[in-house]
């Protein structure tokens, strides 16, 4: 007994000093993985929605169109990852089997898949081109599949089960590293299937432990809980996730998450660039503008979220110029908003010592962060502008290694005289752009106004976006 309790004492102590954690900046649990931390910093990326119902012109196909009908022309991943590069984004999830049950890979699970249409002579691997194309762009490669599937004559029954973990099997072995593994839970529960989530989950894990599992309910990613790319005002990457499963999703608490939620599941914003997730071309005319991109870049990558932005590529097999143009302009318009961080010097009412610098905040590092002294919970930060400019946006980013402290935060503004408020606030997370009227200043003030341990402030930057 003693023995085993020595072990457990020294494991202990051995984990906590490889998490570089020491008694100055204890972790406020629960803390991301190191798989959720690299995921979060990806911050954007495409979802990509092509198959089956991108010849059939449907949404949700019932898996009875021919796998004949499935016929690109002119097929190119590598058009696909170079605009997706081009784009600012960081990687691409494929939709490898939508609920129609059609698979861009030729399982060996079913008889639906590219292998019996005519593309390519039925040699042809959407997965394969794609993951390829992906490596030689630098970017992550992410999959979905469908757990409900309308084409497979096993759905519905339990040996259904072990169908689908056989296609997860066969994807995360075959194609490389894989980032994020989607499951989707969309489901007309007309044959009252009954999932083995967990199954799915160990399945996904024994295979790729690297990958982060999205789905309603995590366990690692969590859906936000709408499909138009909008997190809550407060936001928390904690989640109380007992008993709540993929396909029975609470939107409003997915939509903020749970403040003192036992486990680490950030959120997620899908969210497509058209009004359908497959390509129509009668919506070749309807795309999101620049100014609603803008918007939904604001409520989710702004409010601790990564962005799933979808595309729908076209029958070509291509991403169509339409999208492509639309992905650049909002490209540019970001950088245009974020051009150039005004911060100059940075005071802060206190400082834990020379480890955790006001000037952390400023220093373009996220590994660095400035926190208060011991115990100080209302602590604030004076930004001294390099120059008079007018500002109308803060960026704050929290250590989050150490998990998630801020409750509230506000923001003022020097008007010459006294600090005017300009902004109350509720969580930040990974990372929060505040937007508030256009000000000319010098000074900027941020005030933590309640935290639920000290905090930890790793970025602070100040910006004019409106700037012509
Ligand atoms: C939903 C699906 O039903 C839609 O077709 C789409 O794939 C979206 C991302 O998820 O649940």
């Amino acid at each position: 007994m003693l023995k085993l309790a020595t072990i457990a004492f020294m494991t202990a102590t051995l984990a906590i000093a490889a998490s570089g954690q020491t008694s100055q900046s204890k972790p406020n649990l629960p803390i991301p993985s190191r798989s959720q931390l690299a995921w979060q910093r990806l911050e954007y990326y495409a979802f990509v929605h092509f198959g089956m119902n991108t010849f059939t012109n449907h949404e949700w196909g019932e898996g009875r169109a021919p796998a004949t009908d499935f016929k690109p022309t002119a097929f190119d991943a590598e058009q696909w990852a170079r605009i997706v590069r081009d784009a600012g984004m960081k990687g691409i999830i494929i939709t490898a089997k939508h609920h129609d049950g059609f698979c861009l890979w030729p399982s060996e699970t079913t008889e639906y898949s590219v292998k019996n249409s005519n593309w390519r002579g039925g040699k042809g691997d959407v997965l394969k081109d794609l993951s390829a194309a992906c490596r030689k762009y630098g970017l992550k490669f992410g999959i979905y599949i469908s757990p409900w599937d309308r084409n497979h004559p096993l759905y519905g029954t339990p040996k259904y089960n072990a169908v689908y973990k056989q296609q997860w099997h066969e994807l995360l072995s075959n194609y490389g590293e894989v980032f994020e593994a989607w499951l989707d839970g969309a489901n007309d529960n007309s044959k009252r299937m009954v999932y083995d989530f967990n199954g799915f989950f160990g399945t996904i894990r024994s295979i790729q432990p690297n990958a982060v599992i999205f789905s309603d309910a995590g366990p690692d990613i969590r859906w936000v809980g709408n499909e138009r790319g909008i997190a809550g005002e407060t936001n928390w990457s904690t989640r109380d996730n007992e008993g709540t499963f993929p396909g029975f999703a609470d939107e409003a608490a997915l939509n903020v998450g749970d403040e003192n939620g036992a486990s680490w599941i950030p959120a997620e914003c899908d969210v497509s660039i058209r009004p359908g997730w497959f390509y129509h071309q009668e919506e070749d005319a309807k795309l999101k503008s620049v100014e609603q991109l803008m918007e939904i870049w604001y409520g989710s990558v702004g409010r601790n979220c990564n962005l799933l932005l979808n595309i729908g590529v076209d029958r070509r097999g291509l991403v169509n110029e339409a999208d492509a143009a639309r992905l650049m302009e909002f490209k540019k318009a970001r950088e245009a908003a974020f051009a150039a961080n005004l911060v100059g010097r940075v005071d802060a009412s206190s400082t834990r010592g020379p480890r955790f610098p006001a000037s952390a905040v400023n220093d373009e590092k996220f590994g660095t962060f400035w926190m208060p002294r011991e115990g100080a919970k209302t602590p604030e930060l004076t930004i001294v502008l390099g120059r008079e400019s007018a500002v109308d946006a803060v960026v704050l980013q929290e250590n989050i290694a150490l998990g998630q402290r801020v409750r509230r935060f506000s923001i003022a503004v020097w008007d010459g005289r006294g600090w005017v408020n300009v902004s109350r606030n509720t969580t930040i997370g990974y990372k929060r752009i505040v937007r508030f009227k256009r000000t000319v200043t010098t000074k900027v003030r941020i005030s933590i106004d309640d935290a639920k341990a000290t905090p930890a402030i790793s970025t602070i930057e100040v910006y004019d976006t409106r700037k012509q």
